[in-house]
């Protein structure tokens, strides 16, 4: 375990980062300090060749209720303006290997958009989702009606942000915001051996997947074929693709080198 971190814990285990939050007396309520540790620690591990995949967890009762409202409450619109502290936020997007979020009890405004900044999300049965914001006030701002849009479409995300009622797990699967319910207590568990699962592919390909599903949900689709074509060539350059293919033919298991 990490001793420069205040308000997250990262440990390494077997070829996955895994980051906690660690605020748990105010349900991991995410303040600036500790986006900037998320970022740094997240960063990190995208360098660091010894790690493939990514997890990003709560603990206790929450996996985040939001941004630190006692942060934000004095704050003037200028100070917001010139702080710009989203551009922080921003970076995750940048992050190459696989983020997935292993949720639990509250994951509320910003806790929400963290959460929706992985790549697959898993949750426990007792998760709630939710943007409370309006009743503060105020609205997301990182990224939340964008991201929650592209999930689940315009009506049903326009409900959810204008009247920041909270969202089950179940519901929340239903919409296609997460990927999978998991008891509580084998949350982490069952993250890991997903994340294990994924681990075991070849990190290129992981990489130019990951980037190129991206683009579809940006760009139109004759726009994303041509870049995940791109991607598709840029593979049979690698030593995983030769590696992989012939491993086929010669009817064994592959030995993949991440190049
Ligand atoms: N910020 C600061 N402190 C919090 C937060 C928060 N978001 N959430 C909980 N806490 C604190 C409480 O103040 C309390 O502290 P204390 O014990 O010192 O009084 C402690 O955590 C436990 O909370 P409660 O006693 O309220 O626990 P309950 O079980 O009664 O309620 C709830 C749990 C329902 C989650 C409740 O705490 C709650 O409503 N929290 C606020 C949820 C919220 O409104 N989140 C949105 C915040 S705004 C936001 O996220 C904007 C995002 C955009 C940008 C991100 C910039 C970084």
């Amino acid at each position: 375990m990490s001793k420069e971190y205040t308000f997250i814990e990262v440990s390494n285990q077997a070829s996955i980062g895994i980051i906690k939050l660690n605020r748990p007396n105010v349900l991991n309520a995410i303040n600036r300090p500790m986006v900037t540790e998320i970022v740094k620690a997240t960063e990190a591990f995208d360098r660091d060749d010894s790690v493939k995949v990514i997890i990003l967890a709560g603990n206790g009762r929450a996996f985040a209720a939001g941004a630190d409202i006692d942060e934000m409450a004095e704050a003037g619109a200028i100070e917001m303006e010139l702080l710009n502290q989203f551009t922080e936020w921003d970076r995750l997007a940048w992050v190459k290997k696989p983020i997935i979020g292993a949720v639990q009890g509250f994951a509320l405004g910003g806790g929400f958009e963290l959460a929706l900044c992985c790549d697959v999300l898993f949750a426990a049965h007792d998760t709630e989702f939710g943007f409370p914001e309006v009743g503060l006030g105020v609205m997301p701002g990182a990224g939340g009606t964008q991201r929650l849009t592209k999930l689940m479409g315009k009506s049903k995300a326009m409900e959810w942000l204008l009247t920041g009622d909270r969202m089950s797990a179940q519901e929340a699967l239903h919409h296609g915001v997460i990927n999978r319910i998991i008891a509580k207590e084998l949350l982490l568990e069952e993250t890991l051996k997903f994340a294990h699962k994924i681990a075991q592919q070849p990190s290129l390909s992981l990489r130019l997947i990951k980037e190129s599903v991206y683009k579809a949900v940006d760009y139109s689709i004759y726009e994303g074929m041509q870049y995940e074509r791109k991607n598709f060539y840029l593979l049979f350059a690698s030593h995983d693709q030769k590696e992989g293919m012939r491993a086929f033919r010669e009817k064994r298991k592959p030995n993949f080198k991440g190049e």
